[in-house]
Protein backbone atom coordinates (compact mmCIF):
# COMPACT_ATOMS: atom_id res chain seq x y z
CA UNK A 1 0.00 0.00 0.00
CA UNK A 2 2.93 2.40 1.14
CA UNK A 3 4.44 1.61 -2.26
CA UNK A 4 1.78 2.26 -4.38
CA UNK A 5 1.35 5.41 -2.72
CA UNK A 6 4.86 6.67 -3.52
CA UNK A 7 3.71 5.34 -7.71
CA UNK A 8 1.16 8.03 -7.53
CA UNK A 9 4.05 10.42 -6.43
CA UNK A 10 4.66 12.16 -10.28
CA UNK A 11 0.95 12.36 -10.40
CA UNK A 12 1.24 14.51 -7.19
CA UNK A 13 3.78 16.54 -8.11
CA UNK A 14 1.92 17.34 -11.88
CA UNK A 15 -1.20 18.20 -10.07
CA UNK A 16 0.85 21.36 -8.56
CA UNK A 17 0.60 22.99 -11.83
CA UNK A 18 -3.14 22.42 -12.32
CA UNK A 19 -6.14 23.93 -10.24
CA UNK A 20 -6.06 20.91 -8.18
CA UNK A 21 -7.09 22.41 -5.01
CA UNK A 22 -7.48 19.32 -2.04
CA UNK A 23 -5.00 19.30 0.82
CA UNK A 24 -6.88 16.12 1.94
CA UNK A 25 -6.38 14.05 -1.45
CA UNK A 26 -2.76 15.35 -2.65
CA UNK A 27 -0.20 14.56 -0.11
CA UNK A 28 1.86 17.16 -1.98
CA UNK A 29 -0.87 20.29 -1.94
CA UNK A 30 -1.73 19.23 1.61
CA UNK A 31 2.10 19.07 2.69
CA UNK A 32 1.99 21.15 6.43
CA UNK A 33 6.12 21.63 5.90
CA UNK A 34 5.85 22.73 1.91
CA UNK A 35 2.78 25.03 2.56
CA UNK A 36 5.33 26.52 5.24
CA UNK A 37 8.06 26.95 2.23
CA UNK A 38 5.29 28.72 0.70
CA UNK A 39 4.02 25.95 -1.72
CA UNK A 40 0.48 27.06 -1.45
CA UNK A 41 0.45 30.82 -1.23
CA UNK A 42 2.78 30.66 -4.34
CA UNK A 43 0.13 28.91 -6.38
CA UNK A 44 -2.22 31.32 -5.22
CA UNK A 45 -0.03 34.20 -5.79
CA UNK A 46 1.07 33.10 -9.76
CA UNK A 47 -2.40 32.03 -10.37
CA UNK A 48 -3.01 35.88 -9.89
CA UNK A 49 -0.53 37.44 -11.41
CA UNK A 50 -1.57 35.74 -14.51
CA UNK A 51 -4.99 35.31 -14.21
CA UNK A 52 -4.55 39.65 -14.04
CA UNK A 53 -2.60 39.57 -17.59
CA UNK A 54 -5.08 37.11 -19.76
CA UNK A 55 -8.12 39.87 -18.18
CA UNK A 56 -6.07 42.74 -19.61
CA UNK A 57 -5.91 40.86 -22.91
CA UNK A 58 -9.78 40.66 -22.16
CA UNK A 59 -10.67 44.36 -21.63
CA UNK A 60 -12.15 45.10 -24.82
CA UNK A 61 -14.69 42.79 -24.21
CA UNK A 62 -16.43 44.63 -21.09
CA UNK A 63 -17.65 48.34 -20.29
CA UNK A 64 -15.08 50.58 -18.48
CA UNK A 65 -17.93 50.49 -16.07
CA UNK A 66 -18.26 46.89 -15.30
CA UNK A 67 -14.16 46.41 -14.94
CA UNK A 68 -14.06 49.09 -12.51
CA UNK A 69 -17.29 47.36 -10.56
CA UNK A 70 -15.11 43.60 -11.18
CA UNK A 71 -12.04 45.41 -9.96
CA UNK A 72 -13.34 47.09 -6.98
CA UNK A 73 -15.84 44.04 -5.92
CA UNK A 74 -15.10 40.93 -7.44
CA UNK A 75 -18.42 41.11 -8.84
CA UNK A 76 -20.58 42.86 -11.50
CA UNK A 77 -24.51 42.88 -10.66
CA UNK A 78 -27.05 44.05 -13.17
CA UNK A 79 -30.41 44.56 -12.56
CA UNK A 80 -33.22 44.55 -14.89
CA UNK A 81 -30.34 42.76 -17.42
CA UNK A 82 -32.92 41.78 -20.15
CA UNK A 83 -35.73 44.04 -21.34
CA UNK A 84 -38.85 42.86 -20.23
CA UNK A 85 -40.83 41.16 -22.61
CA UNK A 86 -37.37 39.09 -23.67
CA UNK A 87 -36.90 38.10 -20.01
CA UNK A 88 -41.06 36.82 -19.79
CA UNK A 89 -40.17 34.69 -22.85
CA UNK A 90 -36.58 33.36 -21.23
CA UNK A 91 -38.24 32.75 -17.38
CA UNK A 92 -41.38 31.01 -19.44
CA UNK A 93 -39.01 28.55 -21.85
CA UNK A 94 -36.69 28.06 -19.15
CA UNK A 95 -39.22 26.71 -15.93
CA UNK A 96 -41.77 25.04 -18.54
CA UNK A 97 -38.23 23.11 -19.76
CA UNK A 98 -37.92 19.46 -18.86
CA UNK A 99 -34.75 17.42 -19.39
CA UNK A 100 -32.97 15.08 -17.69
CA UNK A 101 -31.69 16.31 -14.08
CA UNK A 102 -29.42 15.85 -11.30
CA UNK A 103 -29.75 16.44 -7.90
CA UNK A 104 -27.40 16.77 -5.43
CA UNK A 105 -28.28 17.12 -1.86
CA UNK A 106 -26.65 18.91 0.95
CA UNK A 107 -27.85 19.14 4.45
CA UNK A 108 -31.21 19.79 4.44
CA UNK A 109 -30.89 21.51 0.60
CA UNK A 110 -31.03 20.00 -2.85
CA UNK A 111 -29.48 21.62 -5.90
CA UNK A 112 -30.99 20.40 -9.23
CA UNK A 113 -29.20 20.61 -12.39
CA UNK A 114 -31.03 20.72 -15.84
CA UNK A 115 -28.10 20.79 -18.74
CA UNK A 116 -28.17 22.72 -21.53
CA UNK A 117 -27.17 21.35 -24.87
CA UNK A 118 -28.18 22.54 -28.69
CA UNK A 119 -31.36 20.47 -28.67
CA UNK A 120 -32.48 22.27 -25.30
CA UNK A 121 -31.32 25.31 -26.46
CA UNK A 122 -33.37 25.08 -29.78
CA UNK A 123 -36.37 24.95 -27.37
CA UNK A 124 -35.48 28.01 -25.67
CA UNK A 125 -34.55 30.55 -28.11
CA UNK A 126 -34.58 33.18 -25.74
CA UNK A 127 -32.38 31.55 -23.41
CA UNK A 128 -29.86 30.57 -26.77
CA UNK A 129 -30.23 34.90 -27.71
CA UNK A 130 -29.41 35.65 -23.87
CA UNK A 131 -26.20 33.43 -23.75
CA UNK A 132 -25.14 34.53 -27.00
CA UNK A 133 -25.26 38.49 -26.17
CA UNK A 134 -22.26 40.51 -26.05
CA UNK A 135 -22.87 41.65 -21.96
CA UNK A 136 -23.50 37.87 -21.43
CA UNK A 137 -20.02 36.49 -23.07
CA UNK A 138 -17.90 39.21 -22.11
CA UNK A 139 -18.52 39.47 -18.73
CA UNK A 140 -18.37 35.88 -18.08
CA UNK A 141 -14.94 35.70 -20.00
CA UNK A 142 -13.51 38.59 -18.49
CA UNK A 143 -14.71 37.85 -14.53
CA UNK A 144 -13.08 33.79 -15.28
CA UNK A 145 -10.07 35.70 -17.32
CA UNK A 146 -10.72 33.30 -19.89
CA UNK A 147 -11.72 33.53 -23.63
CA UNK A 148 -14.35 30.38 -23.49
CA UNK A 149 -17.71 29.52 -22.48
CA UNK A 150 -18.69 28.21 -19.19
CA UNK A 151 -21.14 25.46 -18.59
CA UNK A 152 -24.67 26.55 -18.37
CA UNK A 153 -27.53 24.79 -16.60
CA UNK A 154 -31.09 26.19 -15.19
CA UNK A 155 -30.34 25.42 -11.63
CA UNK A 156 -32.61 25.11 -8.90
CA UNK A 157 -32.22 25.92 -5.06
CA UNK A 158 -34.82 23.73 -3.27
CA UNK A 159 -34.06 24.83 0.64
CA UNK A 160 -34.99 23.01 3.88
CA UNK A 161 -36.40 20.02 1.88
CA UNK A 162 -34.83 17.58 4.40
CA UNK A 163 -35.05 17.75 7.95
CA UNK A 164 -30.98 17.53 8.17
CA UNK A 165 -28.23 19.86 9.06
CA UNK A 166 -28.28 23.51 7.53
CA UNK A 167 -27.05 23.67 4.12
CA UNK A 168 -23.10 23.48 3.80
CA UNK A 169 -22.86 26.25 1.24
CA UNK A 170 -24.33 28.69 3.97
CA UNK A 171 -20.67 28.81 5.43
CA UNK A 172 -18.34 31.86 4.15
CA UNK A 173 -15.99 30.10 2.18
CA UNK A 174 -13.47 30.58 -1.48
CA UNK A 175 -14.44 28.14 -3.88
CA UNK A 176 -10.96 28.15 -5.15
CA UNK A 177 -7.16 29.67 -4.53
CA UNK A 178 -8.17 31.05 -8.16
CA UNK A 179 -10.01 32.96 -10.05
CA UNK A 180 -13.21 31.38 -10.93
CA UNK A 181 -16.14 32.44 -12.49
CA UNK A 182 -19.96 31.66 -11.57
CA UNK A 183 -22.58 33.71 -13.00
CA UNK A 184 -26.39 34.15 -11.93
CA UNK A 185 -29.64 34.87 -13.96
CA UNK A 186 -32.03 34.74 -11.39
CA UNK A 187 -35.76 33.53 -12.73
CA UNK A 188 -37.47 33.88 -9.14
CA UNK A 189 -37.33 37.15 -6.61
CA UNK A 190 -34.93 36.67 -4.45
CA UNK A 191 -35.90 37.33 -0.80
CA UNK A 192 -33.89 38.01 2.30
CA UNK A 193 -34.62 34.61 4.30
CA UNK A 194 -34.33 32.66 1.47
CA UNK A 195 -30.99 31.81 0.61
CA UNK A 196 -30.01 34.80 -1.20
CA UNK A 197 -26.57 34.60 -2.75
CA UNK A 198 -23.95 36.61 -0.59
CA UNK A 199 -20.76 37.97 -1.49
CA UNK A 200 -17.60 39.74 0.44
CA UNK A 201 -16.94 42.96 -1.81
CA UNK A 202 -13.48 43.07 -2.22
CA UNK A 203 -12.68 39.95 -1.30
CA UNK A 204 -11.39 38.60 -4.63
CA UNK A 205 -8.12 40.48 -4.10
CA UNK A 206 -4.75 38.14 -2.95
CA UNK A 207 -4.08 40.96 -0.72
CA UNK A 208 -1.07 39.88 1.69
CA UNK A 209 -3.36 39.95 4.09
CA UNK A 210 -5.20 37.49 2.76
CA UNK A 211 -2.12 35.82 1.76
CA UNK A 212 -0.97 35.36 4.91
CA UNK A 213 -4.54 34.07 5.92
CA UNK A 214 -3.76 31.22 2.89
CA UNK A 215 -0.78 30.63 4.56
CA UNK A 216 -1.84 29.78 8.20
CA UNK A 217 -5.24 27.70 6.29
CA UNK A 218 -2.78 25.46 4.25
CA UNK A 219 -0.25 24.61 7.29
CA UNK A 220 -3.81 23.71 9.26
CA UNK A 221 -5.58 22.43 5.95
CA UNK A 222 -6.00 18.38 6.56
CA UNK A 223 -6.81 19.56 10.46
CA UNK A 224 -9.56 21.83 9.10
CA UNK A 225 -13.21 20.76 8.23
CA UNK A 226 -14.16 18.67 5.67
CA UNK A 227 -14.71 21.63 2.51
CA UNK A 228 -12.05 23.29 3.79
CA UNK A 229 -9.56 20.62 3.53
CA UNK A 230 -10.89 19.82 0.51
CA UNK A 231 -9.00 23.13 -0.82
CA UNK A 232 -12.38 25.88 -0.17
CA UNK A 233 -11.35 27.57 2.47
CA UNK A 234 -13.69 28.64 5.11
CA UNK A 235 -13.50 31.81 7.05
CA UNK A 236 -15.72 32.98 10.30
CA UNK A 237 -17.41 36.35 9.30
CA UNK A 238 -15.27 37.65 12.44
CA UNK A 239 -11.93 37.19 10.77
CA UNK A 240 -12.88 39.79 7.86
CA UNK A 241 -12.55 42.86 9.74
CA UNK A 242 -8.43 41.58 10.46
CA UNK A 243 -8.23 40.96 6.47
CA UNK A 244 -8.87 44.20 5.79
CA UNK A 245 -12.47 43.42 4.07
CA UNK A 246 -16.18 44.51 4.84
CA UNK A 247 -19.66 42.81 5.95
CA UNK A 248 -20.81 40.23 3.29
CA UNK A 249 -22.97 41.95 1.48
CA UNK A 250 -26.60 39.65 0.71
CA UNK A 251 -28.11 40.04 -2.91
CA UNK A 252 -32.37 40.43 -2.16
CA UNK A 253 -32.78 41.31 -5.51
CA UNK A 254 -35.84 40.62 -8.26
CA UNK A 255 -35.71 38.21 -10.78
CA UNK A 256 -33.87 39.47 -14.12
CA UNK A 257 -30.76 39.90 -12.07
CA UNK A 258 -27.55 39.33 -13.25
CA UNK A 259 -24.64 38.46 -11.39
CA UNK A 260 -21.12 37.74 -12.59
CA UNK A 261 -18.72 36.88 -9.55
CA UNK A 262 -15.11 35.34 -8.90
CA UNK A 263 -15.72 32.54 -6.45
CA UNK A 264 -12.21 33.00 -5.25
CA UNK A 265 -13.24 35.46 -3.17
CA UNK A 266 -15.10 34.68 0.04
CA UNK A 267 -19.22 33.73 -0.41
CA UNK A 268 -21.92 31.61 0.96
CA UNK A 269 -25.46 31.29 0.56
CA UNK A 270 -27.66 33.08 2.87
CA UNK A 271 -29.71 31.07 5.02
CA UNK A 272 -33.70 29.93 4.04
CA UNK A 273 -35.81 30.36 7.23
CA UNK A 274 -38.31 28.17 5.03
CA UNK A 275 -38.42 25.96 2.06
CA UNK A 276 -37.99 28.13 -0.77
CA UNK A 277 -37.25 27.57 -4.14
CA UNK A 278 -34.65 29.85 -6.24
CA UNK A 279 -34.00 29.06 -9.58
CA UNK A 280 -31.28 31.18 -12.39
CA UNK A 281 -29.83 30.30 -15.43
CA UNK A 282 -25.85 28.97 -13.82
CA UNK A 283 -22.84 29.30 -15.38
CA UNK A 284 -19.68 27.76 -14.14
CA UNK A 285 -16.34 28.43 -15.67
CA UNK A 286 -12.99 26.58 -13.89
CA UNK A 287 -9.93 26.05 -15.91
CA UNK A 288 -5.75 25.69 -15.23
CA UNK A 289 -5.31 28.85 -13.59
CA UNK A 290 -1.42 28.79 -15.02
CA UNK A 291 -2.68 29.14 -18.52
CA UNK A 292 -0.74 31.95 -20.04
CA UNK A 293 -2.94 32.08 -22.76
CA UNK A 294 -6.93 32.91 -22.97
CA UNK A 295 -8.47 31.10 -25.34
CA UNK A 296 -7.65 27.39 -27.03
CA UNK A 297 -9.98 25.36 -24.97
CA UNK A 298 -10.34 21.57 -26.19
CA UNK A 299 -14.22 21.40 -24.71
CA UNK A 300 -15.58 24.34 -26.60
CA UNK A 301 -15.23 23.02 -29.97
CA UNK A 302 -17.93 22.28 -31.71
CA UNK A 303 -19.70 19.26 -31.12
CA UNK A 304 -17.90 19.01 -28.00
CA UNK A 305 -19.18 22.08 -26.40
CA UNK A 306 -23.20 21.65 -26.47
CA UNK A 307 -22.28 17.78 -25.19
CA UNK A 308 -19.60 18.01 -22.57
CA UNK A 309 -22.06 18.28 -19.23
CA UNK A 310 -23.81 15.27 -20.35
CA UNK A 311 -20.82 13.35 -21.14
CA UNK A 312 -19.07 14.80 -17.75
CA UNK A 313 -21.66 13.09 -15.74
CA UNK A 314 -21.45 10.13 -17.81
CA UNK A 315 -17.62 10.00 -17.12
CA UNK A 316 -18.30 10.85 -13.68
CA UNK A 317 -21.06 7.97 -13.04
CA UNK A 318 -18.16 5.12 -14.88
CA UNK A 319 -16.35 6.30 -12.35
CA UNK A 320 -17.97 6.30 -9.23
CA UNK A 321 -19.13 3.14 -10.68
CA UNK A 322 -15.96 1.62 -10.09
CA UNK A 323 -15.47 3.03 -6.77
CA UNK A 324 -12.86 5.96 -7.63
CA UNK A 325 -14.52 9.04 -7.33
CA UNK A 326 -17.82 10.14 -5.23
CA UNK A 327 -20.85 11.27 -7.15
CA UNK A 328 -22.87 13.10 -4.85
CA UNK A 329 -25.18 14.70 -8.41
CA UNK A 330 -27.95 11.67 -8.83
CA UNK A 331 -29.26 11.00 -11.85
CA UNK A 332 -32.99 11.84 -11.02
CA UNK A 333 -34.60 11.52 -14.89
CA UNK A 334 -36.67 13.89 -16.12
CA UNK A 335 -37.54 16.96 -14.38
CA UNK A 336 -38.25 20.76 -14.92
CA UNK A 337 -36.94 23.91 -12.58
CA UNK A 338 -39.57 24.14 -10.24
CA UNK A 339 -41.05 21.11 -9.53
CA UNK A 340 -40.73 19.67 -5.76
CA UNK A 341 -38.10 16.83 -4.75
CA UNK A 342 -39.36 13.36 -5.02
O1 LIG B 1 -25.86 29.47 -4.62
C1 LIG B 1 -25.34 30.32 -3.92
O2 LIG B 1 -25.95 31.29 -3.47
C2 LIG B 1 -23.87 30.21 -3.60
C3 LIG B 1 -23.44 28.79 -3.44
C4 LIG B 1 -21.97 28.63 -3.59
O3 LIG B 1 -21.23 28.73 -2.67
C5 LIG B 1 -21.41 28.34 -4.90
O4 LIG B 1 -22.16 28.16 -5.87
O5 LIG B 1 -20.18 28.28 -5.00
FE1 LIG C 1 -19.09 28.46 -3.31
Amino acid sequence: MAKARYLLFPWWLAEVGTSAKSFADNPVIGSPALNRLGLHVGRAKWAATIAALRRRRLRHLVSAEDRAAFARDGFVLKRDFLPAEQFAALRAQALAHSAPAREMRQGDTVTRRLAIDDAALATMPALAAMLGGAVWRGLTRYVWSFDADPDVYIQSILSRVHDDEPDPQTALHADTFHSTVKAWLFLTDVAEDEGPFVYVPGSHRMTARRLAWERRRSIAARELDILSSRGSLRIEEGELSRLGLPHPRSFVVPANTLIVADTSGFHARGPSVRPSTRIEIWAFGRRNPFLPWTGLDPFGVPGIAERRVRWMWAVRDRLAGAGLIGQPWRDVGLRTPAEPVS
